[in-house]
């Protein structure tokens, strides 16, 4: 497993510290920050009824963030439900991504200038699309990535297997993310599947694969640099597995993590914990201080405020909106449909 930093925030791996300044460093902490405050937040909207669909994310925001972080703006982003994070630093306003939350058609409106698609629900169905835009992005010349994810058990999917095997095959300029956050709701990885490791999938498909410390940010970081670089000079798609954890529940629709998980694999979870280690780091080098911290909990709250105020006041979707923006051309029963809603919604 690669790792850089470890759980007491020591560097284990001076050779593959990535070169980041000092302002990064403090803004992939904020970030991760304040994502866990969006996470606590994005629980108690869901509970309050103000918010529907949510699949938890902390604990897994080195993962995520790390990732991310490593990317261009014009690298093309096909994300999992769980990975909004990624999508907001890449450029949903956060507004949109509550309106995703509850269903709404703007919330999968990208914004001009932002590269991905929406948040996929069907396990694994992004890795043929991440393929297919890596193949894309490589005709046209372009010197960029697709970028995708799944979890543990979307690495049992068909079109996992697909998907990687097609990107190999034509070195397309993709990369596959696997969190393997041991969990594919209640079911552990060990049912999951008889490999050893998530990452030797790729064996078969002639990609390169690595296991990382999902927990270690700099670690996720400098793997996604990595592949990042070898896609773009044209050899070939990688397979990054991130060894991470969700402390929260599967999703917010009822699954109760006590009846699968042992308190006592949470609490060996909890002490690798991506926030805590990567303080530490940064308070040694003197650019991290509780003031820093509690300055961007603030502003986090702050945001989401607004943004929840925002996703309230606008539009409600109408069925006429949804079936517009199904088709470029709406076939003709559609039409027919479309009128008859529009006269109901007229009333
Ligand atoms: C094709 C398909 N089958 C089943 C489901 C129902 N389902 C939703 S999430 C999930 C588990 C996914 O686990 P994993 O890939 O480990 O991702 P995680 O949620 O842990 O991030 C399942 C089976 C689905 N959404 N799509
Ligand atoms: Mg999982």
């Amino acid at each position: 497993m690669f790792q850089i930093l470890n759980e007491d925030g020591k560097i284990v791996n001076e050779e593959d510290v990535p070169d980041l300044s000092d302002e990064q460093l403090k803004e992939l902490m904020r970030r991760m920050v304040y994502t866990r405050v969006l996470d606590q937040r994005s629980i108690a909207l869901n509970r309050q009824g103000r918010l529907g669909f949510y699949a938890p994310t902390a604990g897994q925001e080195a993962s995520q963030l790390g990732s991310q972080f490593a990317l261009e703006q014009e690298d093309f982003l096909l994300p999992g439900y769980r990975d909004v994070p990624q999508l907001i630093w890449q450029g949903l306003p956060l507004y949109q991504a509550f309106l995703f939350s509850r269903g709404h058609f703007h919330g999968n409106q990208m914004p001009e200038g932002v590269h991905a698609v929406s948040p996929q629900i069907i396990i694994g169905a992004q890795y043929v699309q991440a393929a297919g835009v890596a193949l894309g992005m490589k005709k046209r010349g372009k010197k960029n990535v697709a970028v995708t994810y799944t979890g543990d058990g979307g690495t049992s999917q068909g079109d996992f297997y697909e998907g990687i095997n097609f990107a190999g095959a034509y070195k397309a300029p993709a990369i596959f993310f696997v969190q393997n956050n041991r969990f594919a709701i209640s079911v552990p990885v060990e049912k999951q599947t008889n490999a050893k490791t998530l990452a030797q999938k790729a064996v078969a498909a002639g990609i390169e694969g690595i296991q990382v410390d999902g927990m270690d940010v700099l670690a996720v970081y400098a793997a996604t640099k990595h592949a990042r670089e070898r896609a773009v000079n044209g050899e070939g798609p990688m397979l990054i597995e991130t060894m991470t954890y969700r402390y929260g529940p599967h999703t917010m629709a009822g699954d109760d993590p006590t009846r699968y998980r042992t308190e006592d694999l949470d609490n060996e979870w909890e002490k690798k914990d991506p926030l805590v280690r990567f303080r530490k780091y940064l308070e040694a080098k003197n650019l991290w201080s509780e003031e820093d911290e509690n300055k961007v909990i603030e502003e986090a709250k702050e945001e989401i405020k607004q943004a929840i105020k925002r996703a309230d006041q606008h539009p409600k979707q109408k069925v006429t909106d949804l079936m517009a923006n199904m088709y470029e051309e709406l076939p003709y029963n559609l039409q027919e449909q479309m009128e008859e809603y529009k006269e109901k919604e007229s009333k």
